[in-house]
């Protein structure tokens, strides 16, 4: 016989001793499958997170104090215009004080540049200027308190000579025998004019004033230009100055 075979029996030999030798255990179950049998392995890992449970009821404890506001947020930005409005009513004619004031300025220059012309045709055709002074007769003879209408009427005075140019312009526009606006009615001897004031410049005629008959309280430019006391109710020529 080999060796091989002789080692293969006697392996066989051992088995069977072996097995003949172990007690059957009668709790085993009869059949055990390989798997269950065999030895437990380490733990696996850890698996992956499950899926979002739904939102849990509100709690049943008390609620905190509400907290103070936050602060003011920053200034946002501003919107878009509005669509146009609706069309307001015709208001009333509007004012311009300053156009009123321009052209009340522009009447006057054109009133005052007519004014001056006219004037200039008045002392060319009638009569006489010295300084700021126009004298003007209207050719009439009268008594002293109708002269004094008649020029108060176009808003002039009686003429009364202040000085000799004066009193020249006088004579040349009435060659004499006018009133002139001088009276010593309140106080015999105390000449004024129509407003109370002393006369300064005089140039009385020789012997005058004389009062004749204490009637006299009147005075005219006699026809060489020297004055002369006279009655007030008698009638002489008109002469009025006028301001320009
Ligand atoms: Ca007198
Ligand atoms: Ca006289």
């Amino acid at each position: 016989m080999s060796l091989f075979l002789s080692l293969s029996l006697l392996l066989l030999s051992v088995v069977i001793t072996t097995y003949s030798a172990i007690e059957p255990d009668e709790s085993l179950p009869k059949t055990c499958p390989v798997v269950t049998c065999a030895s437990p392995g380490l733990p696996g890992r850890d698996g992956r997170d499950g899926l979002k449970g739904e939102k849990g009821e509100p709690g049943q404890g008390p609620s905190g104090i509400q907290g103070p506001p936050g602060k003011l947020g920053p200034q946002g930005l501003p919107g878009f215009p509005g669509p146009p409005g609706s069309r307001g009513q015709k208001g009333d004619p509007g004012v311009c004080p300053k156009c009123d004031d321009d052209q009340a300025v522009l009447e006057r220059e054109a009133l005052r540049s007519e004014l001056d012309r006219v004037k200039k045709w008045l002392t060319f055709a009638l009569g006489k200027k010295v300084g700021r002074k126009l004298y003007l007769t209207n050719g009439q003879r009268m008594t002293f308190d109708s002269v004094k209408a008649e020029c108060s009427h176009f808003q002039a005075s009686m003429a009364v000579p202040m000085n000799a140019e004066e009193n020249e312009a006088i004579l040349y526009v009435t060659k004499g025998d006018a009133f002139l606006g001088i009276t010593d009615k309140e106080k015999e001897g105390h000449f004024v004019d129509l407003t109370g004031r002393p006369v300064t410049y005089q140039n009385w005629n020789a012997h005058e004033p004389n009062n004749d008959n204490s009637g006299e309280d009147c005075v005219i430019i006699l026809p060489k230009g020297k004055w002369n006391d006279i009655s007030c109710s008698s009638s002489y020529l008109a002469v009025c100055e006028f301001p320009v």
